[in-house]
């Protein structure tokens, strides 16, 4: 394999494209040293043909702890078992990092978010991670859980915890239902109400008009509160058919310009409905003055939760930048594994207002995100 002599950058990511978790690991030892982490594994498939006539390979992002400076041999090309530096997120908006996240690497994204990779292609198999995050618990609960799909970093946090070393000696629907516990009891607690003035965002076809309609039907049908909705137009066309005959139907005004806003009593719900818009830097600076000029406190990320993890990440980061309070998942009816959401859901960044779970703008979601990840993760990972 060739090297390169040159001194590694403590604190520098690297990525690695192997074939097994075992090549990764004397891969890593040989080029970074003992003292690497792992910082995150992917299971990476080629595009279109190729998906089927190679078999799967596994992306390692690597580190060397910033404060373990050494030198050895630099990582340089990216194919079978090759290296490569892990090319940072392009940064055109301002981005603030949860705690969460802070460890694990931005990579450059390769497709848009109009057309998210689905998550199957986070999913790495248990003995993959397993072989990969030294620290993880061992034991019948926590195969259950690696193979939900939550996330290996996560769950080898999550074990180093003193209050969840105990939970493999206990019988294994005792281990559940104290990790189901255990995952509430860790939720944040604050429930940020939102405000008269609620804007519903994401990128385009994530599910942000259905979300909105489905946040008006609640406040209609199940708390008897009047409302309205405004629909606003970006550079990006904002259809309005489907939610135009909503409104109608529920007897709600749909506003479209600005000067309507004034004939609106001050205790009317005013609900807004973005164009759908990838969240670029100009993108960014847009929403938060509209969002600004117009009182809107309550801002809403929409995300599909069929995206890959890093896009979920990455949506999170952009939407923190202009000043985001609320996320609501969509299409949560469509992944086999919920694993992935319980980072996002854990975070004491954006309070989760609600899980979509199918197309019914009237119905289809739910609110006790936390119960619906714990019912879904231990029934996918109990098949
Ligand atoms: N299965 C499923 N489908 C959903 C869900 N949410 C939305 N959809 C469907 O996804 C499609 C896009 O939903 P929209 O609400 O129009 O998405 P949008 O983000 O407003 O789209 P643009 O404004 O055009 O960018 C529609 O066919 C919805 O019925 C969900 O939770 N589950
Ligand atoms: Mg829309």
């Amino acid at each position: 394999m060739a090297q390169q002599n040159v001194s590694i950058t403590p604190g520098q990511k690297y990525k690695f494209i192997v074939k097994s978790a075992e090549e990764a690991a004397s891969i890593i030892r040989e080029k970074l040293g003992e003292t690497a982490q792992v910082i995150s594994v992917r299971q990476v498939e080629g595009e279109g043909l190729a998906r089927f006539l190679k078999s799967p390979k596994l992306e390692i992002i690597a580190q060397i702890p910033a404060e373990a400076p050494q030198t050895q041999s630099r990582p340089e090309e990216d194919s079978n078992g090759q290296s490569q530096e892990a090319p940072e997120m392009d940064d055109e908006a301002p981005l603030a990092e949860s705690p969460l996240r802070r460890k694990v690497t931005r990579a450059k994204r390769t497709r848009s978010p109009q057309e998210p990779r689905r998550e199957d292609a986070d999913y790495v198999p248990e003995s993959l991670v397993r072989a990969m995050f030294k620290n993880l618990p061992s034991g019948r609960l926590w195969t259950i859980l690696s193979k939900a799909g939550i996330p290996g970093e996560f769950l080898a946090q999550f074990g180093e915890r003193p209050e969840t070393r105990h939970l493999n000696e206990q019988p294994l629907q005792t281990a559940i239902s104290h990790f189901a516990m255990l995952m509430r009891d860790r939720a944040p607690s604050r429930s940020l109400a939102l405000s008269n003035r609620v804007a519903f965002f994401g990128s385009p076809g994530s599910g942000s008009t259905t979300a909105l309609c489905k946040q008006l039907a609640s406040d209609i049908f199940l708390h008897g509160q009047s409302a309205s909705v405004m629909k606003l137009e970006a550079d990006e066309p904002n259809s309005s058919e489907g939610l135009a005959m909503f409104c109608e139907a529920l007897g709600v005004q749909l506003l479209r310009t600005r000067g309507e806003l004034k004939k609106l009593s001050d205790d009317t719900n005013l609900y807004f409905d973005i164009p759908g818009m990838v969240l670029t830097g100009k993108n960014i600076r847009y929403l938060q003055k509209t969002f600004d000029d117009l009182g809107i406190e309550s801002r809403v990320l929409v995300v599909n939760a069929a995206y890959e993890r890093q896009l979920i990440q990455e949506a999170y980061t952009r939407a923190g930048a202009l000043g985001a309070t609320h996320v609501v998942f969509t299409h949560v009816d469509e992944i086999p594994r919920c694993g992935k959401l319980w980072e996002f859901v854990l975070d004491d960044g954006l309070v989760p207002l609600f899980a979509s779970t199918g197309q019914n703008i009237a119905a289809d979601f739910d609110r006790h995100i936390i119960d619906l990840l714990v019912r879904r993760t231990l029934s996918a990972g109990d098949e």
